[in-house]
């Protein structure tokens, strides 16, 4: 029974630990246009060109293509005004999709 109880604290003390504090949402632009790549968006939040800013690179569905916005803001405060197609050797990469 103290086995059980313990157990059970110890469960109760982890779930309160690991409850999750959520925040408002909102929709990131770019350059004033809500970002909108179709349904299955995979974004993924990165320093992708090592500059110390998180940017977002932003899988489509659609295309199979992956879009990478550089932040201009902070990580705080981010902003997108463009966005380029992440290549190798010059030509888009795309992954399958469909
Ligand atoms: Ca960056």
């Amino acid at each position: 029974m103290k086995g059980l109880i313990a157990l059970t604290l110890l469960a109760t003390g982890l779930a309160m630990a690991w409850t999750p504090n959520w925040l408002p949402s909102y929709e990131l632009t770019c350059a004033g246009v809500i970002i909108d790549v179709g349904y299955y968006a995979a974004p993924c939040v990165v320093d992708w060109d090592g500059d110390g800013l998180k940017d977002l690179v932003l899988g489509q569905f659609a295309s199979g293509n992956i879009r990478f916005y550089k932040n201009e803001g902070t990580n705080s405060s981010p902003v997108f005004n463009s966005y380029s197609l992440i290549q190798a050797d010059g030509s888009p990469i795309t992954l399958p999709y469909g």
